[in-house]
């Protein structure tokens, strides 16, 4: 399929690099992986170009910003990813549009980030990696936790989807993963922790508060839309300290849209197609931690009809982002 939409798609700058290149296999890799993650020219284009991607919304890579200890270098670097990112758009404004990196150690200031990337930029809304630490490396803020009540009103002012993207669990909480270093990243770790934060603003009441809120999260909804019906089934006999008005699954389902970034399973599609339904499911890669072709060629041979298709990969994407696109 021509004209697909990709948005889990990241880019770096010298800061952030370093933060990338455990994931990059061994140093023959790494010096390719650098060239296509800095890049946001030919190199990504013709990818796209040979995969049928023909737009990407480009974001910042993990964790980055968020794990950042120092509040001012958090907005330093945020401000120098989005500056850049924006530049780079500029040049291909066809073919590009960018996610603002935010600092989320500051609420404030991340929404004066958001704000100036919107007005000033043209970004289309904000790719976050997870909790944020702060001031101490033994620290993990969830965004469901009151601190961030105005930092949401700005994000529904804006109208501006929020993506929740996967980091490492910190070491000092990472006890469970002890000795088996292999679950703690992407295998595993990562949709566990992604889920949690995505369960806990479901549960935090934060979505009656900002009703307009649309979140997504990627892999194919973190093992979330496996898990959807068991989660409301369970907490009718053991609510535990739930508040919230509405059983939980209601405020994934109508707060969450959910990419294919990095997960090219047919059962797990047809999973997530029959939880979510097809306007909440929409085509993405996660380039360069996954390869383009890898994410295209299973996309365009999955089971759904064309209409189906033509609707996930691409026109959710052009609504979802009201971009300027046929
Ligand atoms: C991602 O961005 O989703 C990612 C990483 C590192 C490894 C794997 C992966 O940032 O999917
Ligand atoms: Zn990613």
């Amino acid at each position: 399929m021509d004209g697909k939409i990709a948005f889990e798609e990241h880019m770096s700058i010298p800061e952030t690099l370093e933060d990338a290149k455990m994931f990059a296999g061994g140093s023959a890799d790494w010096k390719s992986f650098q060239e296509e993650i800095l890049d946001i020219g030919e190199i990504r284009l013709n990818h796209m170009d040979e995969n049928g991607i023909g737009f990407t919304i480009l974001s910042l890579n993990a964790p980055a910003v968020q794990a950042i200890l120092d509040t001012d270098e958090a907005i330093l670097i945020s401000k120098k990813a989005n500056d850049h990112l924006a530049e780079q758009v500029a040049k291909n404004p066809d073919r590009f549009a960018g996610f603002a990196a935010l600092p989320m150690q500051d609420p404030d200031a991340a929404a004066e980030e958001l704000t100036r990337c919107v007005k000033d930029f043209g970004f289309v809304g904000s790719l976050v990696n997870g909790f944020t630490q702060k001031d101490v490396p033994d620290s993990a803020i969830y965004f469901d936790t009151p601190d961030y009540s105005d930092f949401w009103s700005v994000v529904e002012d804006l109208d501006v989807p929020f993506y929740l993207h996967p980091r490492t669990q910190i070491p000092a909480r990472a006890q469970p993963y002890e000795g088996h270093p292999w679950l703690l990243s992407s295998p595993w770790g990562f949709a566990r922790e992604t889920s949690l934060h995505a369960l806990r603003m479901c549960g935090s009441g934060m979505f009656d508060k900002h009703p307009k809120l649309k979140i997504v999260i990627g892999h194919m909804g973190e093992h979330i839309p496996y898990d959807l019906w068991r989660i409301d089934a369970r907490m009718r006999f053991s609510p535990r300290g739930y508040t919230g008005k509405r059983p939980l699954g209601e405020y994934f389902l109508d707060h969450f849209h959910v990419t294919t970034s990095g997960n090219f399973s047919d059962p797990t599609f047809k999973c997530c197609l029959e939880v979510l339904g097809p306007d909440r499911l929409l085509f993405s890669a996660d380039y360069p931690f996954e390869r383009m072709s890898d994410a295209a060629e299973w996309f365009d041979a999955a089971p759904i009809s064309d209409a189906e298709k033509k609707q996930i990969g691409r026109d959710n994407a052009i609504k979802l982002f009201k971009l300027d696109l046929d």
